[in-house]
């Protein structure tokens, strides 16, 4: 898997793990309180802004394999063309970042986690996954997180092929998490009867990270 690779160590990384020791952002407060869809410490853009580790992993459609793997009946391996063959659901979602940007109404087109889920039979005592990603990420979901109904594993946005600088091919979306958790350039779901806390959640990032509950360090 991708733990061969030692996820790069940018200026930006630990920036933002200086934010998360020093509690950077949390307001507790509502920022519009006329707009209930806005989490507590977000404000709205219209762009969006491009964040990860730096590296842009130059994984084509061709190229690129999705394995699914661990605590599961029945092992998916699939190329993009298997995996575009899976039904296909469109999601409308809202992202929010922990770094305060939220961007609204995002239409999605992949595969429903719950779709995935169906394929792969995660055994009876499957709790956790882990997302291994092309570039080295990693990051942790507990199993009712990865499964929620507006969660997928996307390749198009706007009806468009997902730009590379986003995670095209395919990345992880999870609307109700903040945007860490959703993994660009997946290559692997691993099944888990542990939790095994990821790239960022290791930097002091919360475990779970819920917007709603601002859940943003480990420490909140
Ligand atoms: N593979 C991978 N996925 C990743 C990251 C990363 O560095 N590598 N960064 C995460 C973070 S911190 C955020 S905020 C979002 C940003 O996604 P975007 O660049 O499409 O806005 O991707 C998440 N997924
Ligand atoms: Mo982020």
């Amino acid at each position: 898997m991708s733990d061969d690779k030692e996820p790069p160590d940018s200026k930006l990384t630990r920036t933002k793990e200086k934010w998360a020791r020093e509690g950077r952002f949390l307001t507790g407060k509502i920022t519009r309180p006329e707009d209930q869809r806005l989490p507590p410490g977000q404000h709205l853009t219209k762009d969006w802004p491009v964040l990860d580790l730096g590296v842009v992993p130059p994984i084509s459609r061709e190229r690129w394999r999705l394995d699914v793997y661990g605590a599961v009946e029945t092992p998916v391996f699939w190329t993009f063309a298997e995996f575009t063959a899976q039904k296909q659901a469109r999601f409308t979602s809202d992202i929010h970042c922990v770094t305060t940007w939220s961007r609204y109404d995002n239409v999605w087109d992949g595969l429903a986690t719950r779709e995935l889920l169906a394929a792969c039979q995660p055994r009876e005592d499957a709790r956790f996954v882990t997302l291994h990603s092309y570039d080295g990420y990693t990051t942790n979901l507990a199993l009712e997180d990865f499964a929620a109904e507006d969660a997928l594993l996307a390749h198009s946005w706007s009806g468009q092929p997902l730009t590379e600088e986003h995670g095209g091919p395919v990345r992880l979306v999870v609307p109700h998490l903040y945007f860490w958790k959703s993994a660009k350039w997946l290559q692997a779901i691993e099944f888990l009867t542990e939790d095994a806390p990821g790239f960022w959640e290791v930097r002091g990032y919360h475990n779970r990270g819920d917007p709603w509950a601002e859940q943003r360090y480990s420490s909140d």
